[in-house]
């Protein structure tokens, strides 16, 4: 008698899940929209990392980047906040539970546009938190216009010329404060999953810019955000890669070209040299570089900058670990003795 052909269990991470629990709804975007290739990585990056689902908040502004948050992690907490509002929604769950992990995703539009105001407020208050901003030059849910982050000379379908200056979120965040600073492209698989990774591990703000092509409004010929001008000029910067605290593997590297970070829960992000000489753990020459490349023309990718150590926001408070929310009321409440001194204090 021939044994029973038996399925095999799925492989499941090192909390035990697998990456059916990662998953999220049905995508309702475009197909072949790259905002849908960041939602796949963001699963594999919090199955691998073994994020607990329960403890995510997803937040979002508006847009079709904002709709992403439906299609990964399911069981995560989720919020979607108005147009390029989601930096005040996402400081508030921030300081009211330490405890959760927050990953925020918007778009260009919601970010550099209607929502550079808080935008730039959140960079430089190092909240421990995940900032994506799936970046394809135009409102892709409003058919198309420029956004704020669209480079001089990029042509729309109809053959409207685009005049203003692009503002570079990358530079904009080193400059501001925020402690983990890159840029990818959804069609590199490899590299947008490592710096997910290295973003995971990370204590502080995140801000990762994914150029992310819109297959509807800004795939042409004359685009600098469509999938054939990202290949053909795609630069990473270094060649990026993690090893997680989990996975003690001691992988040989020559010291000379690969520069080892320490992240904050014991992981290792390794930046190993390409041509040019590049340490991104100087801020002034992140911020040259990225000059440079804005001259040149160039789409630089990698991580731009990096500090692991710097204080928090919740540090510079002094905020306690402990929830503000499950606080019991003996410790939120001043004593009647206390409240008479602050009175005494102002007659
Ligand atoms: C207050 C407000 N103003 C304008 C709009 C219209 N609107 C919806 S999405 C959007 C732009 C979204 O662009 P982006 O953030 O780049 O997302 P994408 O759709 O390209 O992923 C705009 C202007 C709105 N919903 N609310
Ligand atoms: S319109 Fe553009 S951005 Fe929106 S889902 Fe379609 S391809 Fe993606
Ligand atoms: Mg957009």
């Amino acid at each position: 008698m021939s044994a029973t052909p038996t399925t095999p269990a799925p492989k499941t991470n090192h909390i035990g899940l697998t990456v059916i629990d990662y998953r999220g709804n049905k995508t309702t975007l475009c197909a072949g929209c790259g905002h849908n290739a960041i939602s796949e990585r963001i699963i594999d990056a919090a199955y691998e990392m073994g994020v607990q689902p329960e403890n995510l908040v997803k937040l979002s502004g508006i847009g079709c980047s904002s709709k992403s948050p439906a299609y990964f992690v399911n069981r995560a907490h989720g919020f979607n906040a108005v147009h390029g509002r989601m930096p005040s929604v996402a400081s508030g769950v921030a300081l009211a539970n330490q405890r959760v992990m927050l990953l925020g995703v918007s778009g260009d539009g919601d970010t550099a546009s209607i929502g550079i105001g808080q935008f730039v407020h959140l960079m430089r208050r190092n909240l421990p938190l995940i900032y994506i901003i799936e970046d394809n030059g135009v409102y892709g849910l409003t058919k198309g216009q420029f956004s704020a982050t669209a480079d001089v000379g990029a042509k729309l379908k109809t053959g409207v010329i685009n005049d203003l200056p692009p503002i570079d979120t990358c530079a904009l965040a080193v400059q501001l404060g925020a402690t983990l600073v890159a840029r990818s492209f959804s069609g590199d698989k490899r590299q947008l999953l490592t710096l997910l990774k290295a973003a995971i591990a990370h204590r502080g703000t995140v801000m990762i810019d994914v150029v992310s092509p819109c297959v509807t409004f800004n795939d042409h010929e004359g685009s600098t955000k469509s999938y054939k001008y990202l290949k053909d000029h795609d630069e990473p910067v270094q060649e990026v890669g993690f090893v997680p605290s989990f996975e003690h593997i001691d992988i040989d590297y020559d010291p000379g070209t690969t520069a080892s970070v320490r992240m904050y829960d014991g992981s290792e992000l390794r930046l190993r040299k390409l041509d040019r000489d590049y340490d991104a753990t100087d801020k002034v020459g992140a911020l040259t570089t990225l000059a440079e490349a804005h001259e040149k023309g160039e789409t630089l990718t990698g991580v731009f900058y990096v500090d692991p150590q710097a204080p928090t926001f919740m540090d510079l408070l002094r905020l306690t670990d402990e929830p503000l929310a499950r606080l019991p009321e003996s410790v939120v409440r001043p004593t009647r003795q206390a409240l008479d001194e602050i009175m005494e204090n102002l007659r």
